[in-house]
């Protein structure tokens, strides 16, 4: 579908500086299939715990077999552009490549570059060495390509993933009421409308509540995606307690028999605590209304924001019952690879990504196409 290629094509943007340094990791230390000479691999570089020794060479891998057997004795059909001494094996790695292809042997050094990597793709460290120990797992000493790298690389980010991605849950309860919450400028508006637009479309009674009082041009920015959602936008006068419209709203909600609420908030910064007091209250007030709402606290992140996102669920999280995750910009950042930290260390839902400003660039989160996109992985 058009969609999914806008999406991948945006996601593909991300993947730039991942993708690029994994075939910088393959390139460094890697060596082309066809190669001759008994080339040992970085003999200079050995900056490893084990101390500049006179011992030369010593080369403790004695993964180097591949080279005393030039002669290959049997002439394959189609090895014409590869002048081999690849040996069998190499030979079947590469067998579906039809250019000679630079491998480099999974030792040591390879996955302190490939943890590097994904730490600098803001993976966190804990999970960039879960992630790495994990494809070096009955592999160490294989000759690898950026292929094949990249696929278990997607294979390991889409299993961490998994697990998390899951479309908001829609209960029986009526009015649903979402509260949606995060930082100054995350994408919560631009998300809300985005989501009304769906579940509109989807057959559902939305209703918008314009809790952000905070900013005149917050109720106004709503109401423009109320109009584009087609979607009732409620609102109150700037400056008054968004509890209180909160309040209202549920109950005009319940009395319109309408199927969801979604509630905007203002920004918060996390160390404003008078802010996250008035988000404490939302959640208290609208409680008399329906002691069991709300039923859904989505917090949106900024992908660009990077690892700072991390602290802001732990933050979140500790004021308001977080329920789920919605990750905005991922188009156009480097950053993606900050969910990746965030499924693995909280496993809170991704119920939808935001990959643009439009209204229909709302998408679910799909582990694959997501991993295969951070990766650069073209399948
Ligand atoms: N590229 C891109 N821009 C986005 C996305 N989501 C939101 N934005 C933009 O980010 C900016 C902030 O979005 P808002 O929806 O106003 O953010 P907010 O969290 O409501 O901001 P405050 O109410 O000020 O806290 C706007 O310019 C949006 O158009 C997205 O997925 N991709
Ligand atoms: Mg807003």
């Amino acid at each position: 579908m058009a969609f999914f290629s806008k999406l991948k094509d945006k996601l593909f943007k991300s993947s730039s500086r991942l993708e690029e340094g994994l075939d910088a990791i393959i390139e460094d230390g890697g060596e082309e299939t066809p190669t001759p000479d008994p080339v040992i691999p970085e003999p200079e570089p050995e900056p490893q715990p084990v101390p500049e020794v006179p011992v030369p060479a010593p080369a403790p891998l004695p993964v180097e077999p591949p080279t005393p057997i030039p002669a290959d004795p049997t002439p394959p059909p189609p090895p014409p552009e590869v002048s081999d001494s690849k040996g069998l094996l190499g030979r079947l790695f590469s067998r579906n490549e039809s250019k000679s292809v630079v491998r480099r042997t999974l030792d040591d050094d390879m996955l302190e570059q490939l943890e590097e990597l994904l730490i600098a793709s803001d993976m966190g460290v804990d999970t960039a060495l879960r992630v790495t120990a994990n494809m070096a797992e009955g592999r160490f000493g294989r000759k690898l390509s950026t292929q094949e790298v990249k696929q278990l690389l997607a294979q390991e980010v889409a299993r961490v993933m998994e697990p998390v991605a899951k479309p908001m849950p829609i209960y029986p309860k009526r009015p649903q009421v979402v509260l949606v919450v995060g930082v100054n400028g995350s994408g919560k508006t631009t998300t809300i409308g985005k989501l009304a637009s769906q579940f509109k479309a989807a057959g559902k009674k939305v209703v918008i509540a314009a809790g952000d009082t905070f900013r005149a041009a917050a109720v106004e920015q709503l109401q423009v995606w109320g109009d584009r959602a087609g979607v009732p936008v409620l609102t109150a006068p700037e400056g008054s307690d968004p509890a209180s419209l909160a309040f209202d709203a549920l109950t005009k909600a319940q009395n319109e028999g309408a199927d969801l609420l979604m509630i905007d908030t203002a920004g918060r910064l996390q160390n404003r605590a008078d802010l996250m007091e008035e988000l404490a209250k939302i959640v208290r007030v609208i409680r008399k209304v329906d002691d069991t709402a709300p039923h859904n606290t989505l917090l949106v992140l900024d992908a660009t924001t990077g690892q700072n996102a991390l602290s802001q669920v732990e933050t979140f999280r500790k004021l308001a019952d977080v329920s789920g995750l919605v990750m905005t910009k991922l188009d156009g950042t480097a950053k993606g690879g900050v969910l990746v930290a965030l499924a693995d260390k909280f496993g809170l839902p991704i119920h939808a990504i935001g990959v643009g400003e439009q209204i229909d660039d709302l998408a679910p989160f799909d582990p694959e196409e997501f991993a295969a996109a951070l990766t650069g992985l073209q399948t």
